[in-house]
């Protein structure tokens, strides 16, 4: 089955030109209060690219909840779904039947089946690696499992790496996986959810600022589970060896510009203060200390907004956006975009094209409206993006440039 429903894409192409005529301020129509912690020198600067007119190509529909996606070599594209089923596109058309061999999942409220990475030699070694929710209500976590996928089968499925400590409920399990150039392995962890919820008798959010927890952390490994001996914290006693940096809330996007190595996160605030984040080794980003978000409730989780030894969001978008999947162009099918960021959008239903000068400072935020809550963007290996969104009946889209 294949359907292609190739639509003209409006509403970018007005806000192209709404902000062409501005000088490429700061605009979304969803995010109108959004504020940058940058200096504001460059963002009355015009935007370093006209916008192009983009396509958007229903590549699948009759995705369930689909989270995450990655490519194999043969361009075959594999997507989860989260209540927990693995899927294949070949040659465009959906695989009826799932890849078999998935493990069980906790498939309530924000947890199941979540994000899958391809290793990056596939081509010798078959790993695929899933990250999932498991256990109970009452006590359960993110796992990380590697496997090589073969004839539409997961074999040797192997946990490479369970958080601890355990949490309850049904919220933040993180858990975007991303390649870094050495071979190793980032994964973000949420801090474990909301208040009420608790762990040894405090707010299962102030697991964030825990070095012996994983809650609230990006962690990196190598591609067995192991821990690799430059890691931050491998020497420091007490702390958990696989941190990589800590003070994070709930990590949904999270990308690496392979020209330069940055590592760039997504993070969801509670109400308001989502972040963009630069990611750097051992540092703290904050997390419930320090936040522009406010309690659901409307209270304040806390009234210091940035801390000296803390690192400061570069965009915090109030309202929230909710953040979810991230990736860095470097193709070449829309030229212009070339180093720029992609941000999807839950609640905005939106890609955000976050604009990078060349000192990679951000000059501008231009979104892209989607009819559904976008889960995950990432750039195919044919240079297209790639947007899953998440509905009972999610698709797969395709952006493509409309060349003129
Ligand atoms: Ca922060």
């Amino acid at each position: 089955m294949r359907l292609i429903n190739p639509k003209l894409f409006y509403p970018a192409i007005l806000n192209g030109i709404i902000l062409l005529s501005v000088g490429g301020c700061f605009s979304s129509s969803n995010s109108s209060n959004n504020t940058s912690i940058q200096p504001t020198t460059d963002q009355t600067s015009q935007p370093s690219s006209a916008q192009p007119e983009v396509e958007q190509v229903t590549v699948i529909e009759g995705l369930e909840h689909p989270w995450g996606m990655d490519w194999l070599p043969n361009g075959d594209i594999l997507v989860t779904e989260r209540p927990g089923r693995l899927r294949i596109v070949k040659n465009g058309e959906l695989d009826p039947q799932p890849i078999q061999g998935v493990p069980e999942v906790f498939a309530v409220g924000q947890g199941g089946l979540l994000d899958v990475a391809v290793h990056p030699n596939f081509s010798e070694n078959g790993y695929i690696y899933l990250t999932y929710a498991s256990g109970t209500r009452g006590s359960n976590q993110t796992k990380i499992a590697r496997a090589t996928l073969k004839e539409n089968r997961l074999q040797d499925l192997e946990v490479i790496f369970e958080v601890s400590p355990t949490k309850t409920g049904g919220q933040h399990f993180g858990s975007r996986l991303q390649w870094l150039n050495d071979g190793t392995l980032l994964a973000s962890i949420g801090d474990g959810g909301n208040p009420p919820l608790k762990i040894d008798g405090e707010l299962s959010r102030k697991q964030a600022q825990k070095l012996d927890s994983y809650l609230g952390k990006l962690i990196r490994i190598n591609d067995d589970g192991s821990i690799p001996n430059d890691n931050p914290f491998v020497n420091q006693e007490e702390a958990n060896p696989a941190i990589w940096s800590y003070g994070h809330r709930n990590i949904q996007g999270l990308a690496i510009d392979k020209q330069t190595g940055q590592i760039w996160s997504t993070e969801h605030g509670s109400r308001g203060g989502d972040e963009l984040n630069k990611i750097v080794a051992g540092e703290n980003y904050g997390w419930p200390v320090v936040t522009h978000s406010k309690e659901y409730t409307g209270g304040e989780i806390s009234d210091q907004r940035s801390l000296p030894g803390m690192i400061d969001p570069l965009v915090v978008w109030t309202p929230a956006i909710a953040p979810s999947g991230l990736t860095v162009y470097d193709g070449d099918k829309f030229t212009q975009w070339k180093g720029d960021l992609l941000a999807g959008g839950l609640v905005a239903r939106e890609v955000i094209r976050i604009d990078l000068n060349d000192a990679g400072e951000i000059v501008g935020q231009y979104p892209i409206k989607f009819e559904q809550r976008v889960r995950d963007v990432k750039q195919g290996r044919d240079g297209f993006i790639y947007v899953l969104t998440d509905d009972k009946n999610g698709q797969l889209i395709r952006l493509e440039p409309i060349i003129n």
